[in-house]
């Protein structure tokens, strides 16, 4: 794909997110934080202002822990890459409610711009279906984003990947709450649970 066609990632989380129901999201670090709060501020998001590469194991367990609800992850290359292991235990414990999309600009946009290993050979989605994530794919039309986010509503039927090539842009930052306590006790409450 020629780079001028390459998808802006906020359009891409905002009709990701258009009919999210009582979906559960975690946001990767930096960007993918920031495309979330741009798209919306929720009670159900979960902004990852650190933990770098822990975005793929946080959403697991809250796959885990919720199963009868929609869980989806939204990251970065450079995170997915950091926690790429994370994929190996979500292929073993396969959770039907889990999905994980990655924002592919291949670099470290957070921090510079850096290229990151998916400029190159690092392929995420073949590595998500070595793994055992069977459904796993590249995708590169917000209609496909949107059958998606079709797709992450059934929660027998995951867990799925998908990788999407994104322009490069460093966008404005849209800043969510940095209390990670704030997010997590809002969190419990709406799904009912008291504060830890
Ligand atoms: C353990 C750790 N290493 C490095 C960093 C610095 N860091 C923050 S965001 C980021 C890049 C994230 O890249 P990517 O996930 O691809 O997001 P993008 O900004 O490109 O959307 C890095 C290296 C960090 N926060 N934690
Ligand atoms: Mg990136």
């Amino acid at each position: 794909m020629s780079k001028a066609n390459l998808l802006d990632r906020r359009q891409v989380v905002s009709t990701l997110l258009a009919d999210r129901k009582d979906a559960l999201v975690v946001a990767g670090l930096g960007a993918s934080t920031y495309d979330l709060a741009a798209s919306g501020d929720h009670p159900r998001n979960l902004y990852l202002w650190g933990a770098m590469g822990g975005a793929v194991m946080i959403g697991l367990g809250l796959a885990l822990a919720q199963p009868d609800l929609p869980v989806v992850v939204v990251t970065g290359d450079g995170e997915m890459l950091m926690g790429m292991g994370s994929l190996a235990t979500v292929g073993l414990q396969k959770p039907k409610n889990l999905s994980i999309l990655v924002l592919d600009n291949e670099a470290y946009g957070e921090t510079g711009g850096q290229v990151s290993h998916t400029a190159a050979a690092a392929d995420l989605v073949g590595v998500a279906r070595a793994c055992g994530i069977a459904d796993s794919k590249a995708i590169s039309t917000l209609g496909e984003i949107a059958d998606f986010a079709k797709g992450m509503q059934d929660v027998r039927s995951g867990p799925r990947f998908a990788n999407v090539k994104i322009d490069a842009a460093d966008l404005e930052r849209v800043l969510s709450n940095r209390d990670g306590m704030f997010v997590l006790t809002r969190l419990r409450g709406a799904l009912g649970h008291a504060p830890i």
